[in-house]
């Protein structure tokens, strides 16, 4: 059975919504952050990268939120909530899954630049370019489509989600004046399986004693 590495408050909360959605039997190993805010050693431990999530699988332990998702669906889903290659919106699901790191990129890069100075202006300047095109790109893509990745719900909305409600939490772009994203996350937020998974693991949710 899959062994989720879940760290509090954490994009791992990811890895229990796909399990949840795909309806697969997994163990949960919860982890707290430390005084500091940080994974805590014991989670450091489970992975080079040290990064959340992290699952295992027999010997396998693997990274990354996005190799975990299409690992998952490909190998014990028969590719469900993935897009295969053959299929034509096989390009929009590649870009839509990548724009997590987009996302992400942009929250670190802001919040380490803080206040603009003569030596950080250019990288700022451009992160405020790339912020704008890129949440107006996503609006644009959600008044065209109900999902990322066109007419089905994909992975490409499991990588997003966390971008959209748990960044703000933490002083990253806020999505209510974007309508179509902000109506997106209503509907997504719907689901069961979305629900169950915040319950478990999301940045709301404490450790089960
Ligand atoms: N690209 C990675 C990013 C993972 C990442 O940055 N995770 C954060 C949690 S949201 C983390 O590991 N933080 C703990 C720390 O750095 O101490 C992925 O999608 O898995």
């Amino acid at each position: 059975m899959i062994t989720v590495y879940h760290l509090g408050v954490s994009q791992s909360d990811r890895i229990v919504w796909l399990m949840e959605e795909l309806g697969l039997p997994y163990q949960l190993e919860w982890f707290d952050r430390g005084p500091d805010g940080l994974a805590p050693p014991a989670y450091l431990a489970l992975h080079p990268a040290a990064t959340a999530p992290v699952i295992r699988d027999g010997d396998r332990v693997l990274a990354e939120s996005a190799a975990i998702c299409e690992y998952i669906c490909n190998r014990y889903a028969k590719g469900k909530l993935s897009v295969n290659a053959e299929q034509d919106n096989y390009a929009d699901y590649l870009y839509w899954m990548q724009m997590n790191s987009n996302l992400l990129g942009l929250f670190f890069a802001k919040a380490a630049a803080g206040e603009k100075t003569d030596s950080n202006a250019m990288i700022l300047s451009a992160m405020e370019r790339r912020e704008k095109d890129y949440y107006s790109l996503l609006d644009q893509r959600l008044s065209e489509a109900p999902y990322l990745a066109g007419e089905a719900f994909s992975c490409a909305d499991i990588m997003i989600m966390f971008n959209l409600t748990s960044l703000p939490l933490f002083g990253g772009r806020s999505i209510d004046d974007m309508a179509n994203i902000s109506a997106y996350v209503q509907r997504i937020s719907q689901r069961p399986a979305y629900i169950k998974a915040m319950q478990i693991a999301g940045p709301q949710a404490q450790r089960a004693s």
